[in-house]
């Protein structure tokens, strides 16, 4: 695919470094950049995949803006495919917009966000799981899923994808020929067809037991601690943080507003709310307060359900519990160095007994909580799907189901070419390869500027 126009941005992030690199990419990079460029010994010619060390110049006014290095990759070999400049200059973010502004006066236009990588994909440099790895590299916050998006990058992945779909093509090239001239050819054997689509539904089902992996290293969890007020839902943030950083005291009602932090169980990155206790009340702020604690336990992934020792779980908690429905929850019993008045009800859900003030059972909820957020599945695994190929991949299974059921009733052979093709189009779709304009650019709106 060939672009009429030439992209360029800053692509390192904005603030002070001690480098800052302004990239181009198109058909008039090289040009641009000569007209920009002034080599100490009057060099106008740069040679691929060299680097060179001059100064570089507004063009209008002859005027320096800095000294630094050109880098050329002359396309097809760079990241987008096209022909490619990188001016390497110091990373002040005024001296970098002059360096912008220049190009832009040049020709040049402001790429949007992830217009190289997508460039890079529409030039068939890479597919999309292979761009959305790069994504990971970029976002990525945990270190799990920065060395799967490293294995991704490398295509491993879309390798798999493609070897399935190179198996299914060849049963539906042998049923079409079937159809096309049943006179020449005979229909594929059942059992050979049933063996395809079985060994491609297990593999098929293997890449989706890594999607639970895959959400939690690359979206983590949003978790809320919520019960009525006093319980020590606050001491129990600061005992999770290991820092205090909500206000603890023995005044119900402390926490008025969410106060939320980042906390790292086992490396999956987890969002920790801390919300107002839940009572009825006439105060104004409190009522605000209490109105955001319930949007908080909406929201979260998972709930924390705070009691304390004293007081126990009551009728409140119960009525708490049943407003959660199928949200994954757990009942925590504070204070335990304290007695317990009333024996407990039964919630249905594992009661961990803590003391969120002395820090006992802190650990053996942290081990319970685990259990709960990756539901026992393994997250140790050399690539991880997102949730766009999850969709992708449950559509393909589907189809695949759909094709075994024509096989037990000896349908003919149109009917299953119909279900095989769409088990095709969605591991077409999940590489990239028949999506729609619009989709992609969604996909790639996702990456910074630059990218
Ligand atoms: N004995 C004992 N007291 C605790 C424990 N955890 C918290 N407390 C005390 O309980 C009181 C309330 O603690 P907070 O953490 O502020 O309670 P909260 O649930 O956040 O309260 P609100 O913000 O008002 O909803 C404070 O005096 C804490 O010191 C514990 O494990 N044992
Ligand atoms: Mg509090």
């Amino acid at each position: 695919m060939i672009f009429a126009d030439t992209i360029v941005a800053i692509a390192t992030p904005p603030g002070m470094g001690a480098i800052g690199i302004v990239r181009m990419s198109g058909d008039q990079a090289l040009s641009i950049a000569q007209q920009m460029f002034v080599h100490p010994r009057g060099r106008t010619q740069f040679e691929s995949h060299q680097a060179y060390y001059g100064q570089i110049t507004e063009p209008s006014s002859g005027k320096a803006l800095d000294q630094g290095l050109l880098l050329y990759m002359r396309g097809p070999h760079s990241y987008t495919g096209e022909d490619s400049i990188e001016f390497q200059c110091h990373g002040g973010m005024l001296l970098l917009k002059s360096v912008l502004e220049c190009c832009l006066a040049l020709g040049a236009r402001q790429a949007e966000p992830g217009e190289f990588s997508q460039r890079a994909f529409l030039n068939g440099k890479m597919d999309l799981t292979q761009a959305e790895a790069v994504i990971d590299l970029i976002h990525g916050k945990t270190r799990p899923l920065l060395s799967q998006a490293a294995v991704q990058l490398e295509g491993h992945l879309s390798s798999p994808i493609r070897a399935l779909r190179a198996r299914l093509l060849s049963v539906l090239v042998s049923i079409e020929a079937n159809i096309d001239f049943p006179d020449e050819v005979d229909p594929p054997d059942d059992a050979h067809v049933a063996r395809e689509i079985h060994a491609a539904v297990d593999e098929v089902a293997q890449l989706l037991e890594t999607s639970t992996a895959g959400r939690l290293w690359r979206e983590g969890v949003k978790l809320a601690l919520v019960g009525q007020p006093n319980v020590g839902k606050s001491t129990l943030l600061n005992s999770l943080l290991r820092y205090e950083r909500a206000i603890v005291s023995a005044v119900p009602g402390t926490t008025r507003d969410t106060v939320e932090d980042d906390y790292s169980l086992r490396q999956i990155p987890i969002r920790l709310v801390d919300t107002a206790g839940l009572r009825d009340t006439d105060d104004v702020i409190e009522t605000i307060g209490i109105q955001r604690s319930r949007e908080a336990m909406a929201q979260a992934d998972v709930v924390l359900l705070v009691a304390d020792r004293e007081r126990g779980f009551g009728a409140y908690e119960l009525d708490l519990l049943a407003q959660l429905v199928d949200k994954p929850c757990l009942a925590i019993l504070n204070k335990c160095d304290q007695p317990l008045l009333d024996a407990l009800p039964d919630l249905g859900i594992p009661v961990l007994a803590v003391s969120a003030r002395d820090g006992i059972g802190i650990e053996a909820l942290e081990e319970q909580l685990y259990a709960v957020i990756t539901e026992g599945a393994t997250l140790h695994h050399t690539v991880t799907i997102n949730d766009r190929h999850r969709q992708c991949l449950l559509r393909a299974q589907d189809a695949m189901q759909r094709v075994m059921v024509s096989l037990q009733q000896h349908m003919p052979g149109d009917f299953l070419a119909i279900d095989l093709k769409d088990a095709l189009a969605a591991f077409g779709d999940l590489l990239g390869d028949s999506l729609s304009e619009e989709v992609i650019h969604e996909i790639f709106h996702r990456f910074c500027v630059g990218k």
